[in-house]
This record gives C-alpha cells, sequence and structure tokens, in this order.
C-alpha cells in the first residue's frame, strides 16, 4: 500500500514554498492578534515590535513569547481575537492545579482542526471503509471532539464511546470490527491487557491500527500494544492552547510526528534563557499559530521539551518531525538535585519485562528527598519467593541507577494492585511540601 494523505498537495509541499506560505500567513496572523487583542499587542508596545517589523518568519524571534502564566491572566476571555457571538465551540485542559486552560473556536477553527486529525488519521492508513473506534474522553477535553471531527472528514463510520466501561468497550470493538482505536495509549495497554485476559489473541482483535496521545509513553510501550493487539500504534500530539490532537502525527516511518507546519510554527528554545537553539538542538517547544481567528496564539511556551527533525521523511511529507516528547518541563521531578523524567523510568521498566503500570513516590524526611517506584509484577512473574522477588527487585533498582544517576527503593506489587486510567494516567505522587 502506498502512502495515504488527506491533503497532499500542503503535506508534501516543497520547503521553500512552505515557508513562503508561512512567512505570508504569520504577517496577517500578527495584524490580527495586534487588531484584536490588546493583552498580547501591550506585551508587544512594551517590546518595541509592531506588524511592520515581521516581515516574513525570520522575524519570528522579536516577538515576545506568551506563557501559561498569560493565560492564566487573561481568563476566561482576555486573549479572543474575534467577537464572542462569532465563537462556536469551548474546550479546556484537563488541567488539575490552578485555572484551566479555556480555548475558542470559531467554524473555521474547528474545520481546520479536524484537517488536521484527518491527516493524522490517513497516515495511518485508514479510509473511509474504517470503522473508528474513539475511545478518547469527549465534553471540555479536546481529545474526543478532535479524533471525532478527523474521523467524520474521513468519512469513517464514527463511534463516538469515549473513555470508560472496558468490558463495553471491548464488546462494541468486536462486534462492530473496529479497525481504528483513538485513546490515550495508558487506556490502549489497559484495553489489551484486558482483551488478552478475556481470551483474545492480536489474531481475534479486527483493530488494524491505533492512534494513541495526550501523554508521554516510550518506545516500549509502542512495541508493548502493537504486539498484544496486532496493531500498529502511531503517536498524535496536541494541545488545548493550538486547537487539541493533531498538531502533530505520525507516520508509517513511526519515527517522529510530523507537525502540520501550514497552521503551526515551531521553534525549540532554551528554557532558561529563552534564545532560540539550532536545529536538532533539545529544549522548549513554542508554537505560533498561523490561521486561529478565535484564540490565536504566538510564540506560546508548550513546557514539553523535545528536538526537531528537518531531516527528509521516508513518506514523503515535507513538514519537520518532532521528537516524542520526554514530558513536561513542569512533569520533570528533581529528586536529590536530578532531573528525572517518568518516561525514563518507564523505559526502563519496559526494558526489564515488567508493563506500564507502576508509581513514583517522592517525599521527603529529614531534609533528604525519597524516591519510590512502586511496579506490578506481570502474572507470570507473581511469586511469594522473597529470595525472587529481592533479586528482581536489586536488579531493578540497578537498571534505574544506572539511568537516572540516582538510587530509587524498589517495591515490586501483585498484578492489578495498582489503578488503571481511561484517560491520562497519574503516575507521580509527590508528597514533599517545599
Ligand atoms: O492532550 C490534546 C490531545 C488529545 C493530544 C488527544 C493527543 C491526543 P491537553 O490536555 O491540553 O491536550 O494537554 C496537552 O499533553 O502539552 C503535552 O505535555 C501532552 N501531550 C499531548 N500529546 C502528547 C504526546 C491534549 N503524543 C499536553 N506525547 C501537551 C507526549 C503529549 N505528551
Amino acid at each position: 500500500m502506498g502512502e495515504r494523505y488527506y491533503q497532499e498537495d500542503i503535506e508534501c509541499m516543497p520547503r521553500e514554498k512552505l515557508r513562503e506560505l508561512q512567512s505570508e500567513k504569520l504577517k496577517k496572523q500578527v495584524q490580527h492578534v495586534w487588531d484584536h487583542v490588546p493583552y498580547y499587542r501591550k506585551k508587544m508596545e512594551e517590546k518595541g515590535v509592531s506588524p511592520a517589523d515581521i516581515q516574513s518568519i525570520d522575524d519570528l524571534h522579536k516577538l515576545p513569547f506568551l506563557s501559561k502564566a498569560d493565560l492564566r491572566d487573561s481568563y476566561p476571555y482576555g486573549l479572543m481575537g474575534v467577537d464572542k457571538k462569532d465563537c462556536v465551540r469551548i474546550h479546556s485542559t484537563s488541567g488539575t492545579t490552578g485555572k484551566r486552560v479555556m480555548a475558542f473556536y470559531t467554524q473555521h477553527d474547528v474545520d481546520l482542526w479536524e484537517d488536521c486529525c484527518a491527516r493524522a488519521i490517513m497516515a495511518t492508513g485508514a479510509t473511509a471503509e474504517d470503522v473508528c473506534h474513539v475511545a478518547y474522553g469527549y465534553g471540555l477535553f479536546t481529545g474526543g471532539a478532535g479524533l471525532h471531527g478527523g474521523s467524520h472528514k474521513v468519512g469513517c463510520l464514527t463511534v463516538p464511546i469515549s473513555s470508560g466501561n472496558t468490558d463495553r468497550q471491548i464488546m462494541f470493538i468486536n462486534d462492530l470490527s473496529a479497525t481504528l482505536l483513538c485513546c490515550t495509549p495508558s487506556y490502549a495497554a489497559y484495553l489489551a491487557e484486558r482483551m488478552n485476559e478475556m481470551g483474545y489473541g492480536p489474531d481475534d482483535i479486527p483493530l488494524k491500527y491505533g492512534i494513541f496521545g495526550a501523554e508521554a509513553w516510550s518506545e516500549e510501550m509502542r512495541q508493548d500494544i502493537q504486539k498484544k493487539m496486532g496493531i500498529k500504534a502511531y503517536d498524535i500530539y496536541g494541545l488545548t492552547e493550538l486547537s487539541g490532537p493533531g498538531v502533530a502525527f505520525e507516520c508509517s516511518a513511526q519515527k517522529g510526528m510530523h507537525i502540520n507546519e501550514d497552521h503551526f510554527i515551531a521553534e525549540i528554545i532554551d528554557p532558561d534563557t529563552g534564545e532560540v537553539l539550532p536545529d536538532g538542538s533539545e529544549g522548549e517547544l513554542v508554537f505560533t499559530s498561523l490561521d486561529k481567528e478565535a484564540f490565536p496564539v504566538l510564540r506560546y511556551r508548550t513546557r514539553d521539551i523535545c528536538k526537531l527533525n528537518y531531516e527528509k521523511c521516508s513518506c514523503g511529507r515535507t513538514h519537520v518531525r518532532m521528537a516524542k516528547p520526554m514530558g513536561r518541563s513542569d512533569d520533570m521531578l528533581i529528586i536529590r538535585g536530578v532531573n528525572v523524567f517518568p518516561s525514563q523510568i518507564e523505559t526502563v521498566l519496559l526494558n526489564h519485562g515488567y508493563g506500564a503500570n507502576y508509581q513514583i513516590i517522592v517525599d521527603r524526611v529529614n531534609n533528604t528527598d525519597t524516591f519510590e517506584v512502586r511496579v506490578e509484577m506481570t502474572p507470570e512473574m507473581f511469586t511469594d519467593n522473597i529470595g525472587e522477588i529481592e533479586a528482581r527487585q536489586k536488579d531493578l533498582t540497578d537498571g534505574l541507577k544506572a539511568m537516572l544517576g540516582i538510587k530509587a527503593k524498589v517495591t515490586l506489587v501483585a498484578p492489578k494492585s495498582i489503578t488503571r486510567s481511561e484517560g491520562k494516567a497519574v503516575r507521580v505522587i509527590d508528597n514533599r511540601k517545599i
């Protein structure tokens, strides 16, 4: 099968033409924001920049950053770029701390967002023949609505099941012969586990492909899900502030996610100094939206840490690829002074034959950080032989030390003792009161 595209002329556009398109759109977007978003205009004035200074994407660095704190300051309507009566939709982040981020959409914004999701769906090879099971949450979260809209654009038969009620999900997948599954990777892992328990092997499951995102997941977890369900699993990235899922998506190469650069310009900056870093460097991802009307964001700091890859891709798409984000800079734990990303821990666990059911518990006792990793034994490893458990724990402690440079207390727990997630998994419990 050849590569499938939803909008081939744009997805495979020569880079020079793409830059011209981005420059044209950027000029218009900056003018739109200057005219309609007083909050950001003030930031531009403070920096001494006006729309006349932005003639191409080479001038992007002159614009001020927009941060999560700015979104909080202008909550809820302060960054709106159109009249409220022209908006048709609102979505919000799943954030549990502070004020939630709210994003607004005109019908045009919804349309372009759904196009981005349709690109992600067709990149898996799916077509109008497919049955698309959308088990991302519906409602304020963008996952359900985004993939749902994209699935309609492709013409799939869409099953808007949302998350939860796992056994019913499995019944629908089987009864309707669903071929494309959309949900978070942690929920996909749970569905796979439950299907295997119910006696369905990879050949009995009708699914062919999955689109999993909204949280960090490791390559090892991808392999595990692919094997258990007999599918090809694709990563998808996005955030509410930019629309939702579909800002970037994986193609058949499964080596990084193509950013929809006709709608979003990506930069990588040093999170401490704000300096733009050279191609290929790791740093904080910053996005500028080029087409959004209701909630236009210029140089928005995502706090996601990753790298961009400008090399040619075998799929024919020309848009830059982003690596899997390591996690958010605010997910990063600093334990005894060492930076630790949960995704690094997950890699060690999966490489040692464990599943992705784990918890990281951090506390501070006598002014020293304690660091515990609790992980489930698989049913095959399960034993009450203390010597065997201790040997396994030591083995994992050594593996984690080699990856992170610090010692963790590893506790092996019984299969199924850690609560499964139906949306984004919560794996870190940080009890430190600092
Ligand atoms: O999670 C949008 C989404 C829905 C993406 C469904 C993909 C699929 P928020 O709730 O605003 O939006 O959270 C955005 O989630 O800044 C990243 O930190 C993280 N994230 C999203 N996709 C990925 C991914 C949705 N593929 C935040 N890998 C982002 C790693 C991801 N992290």
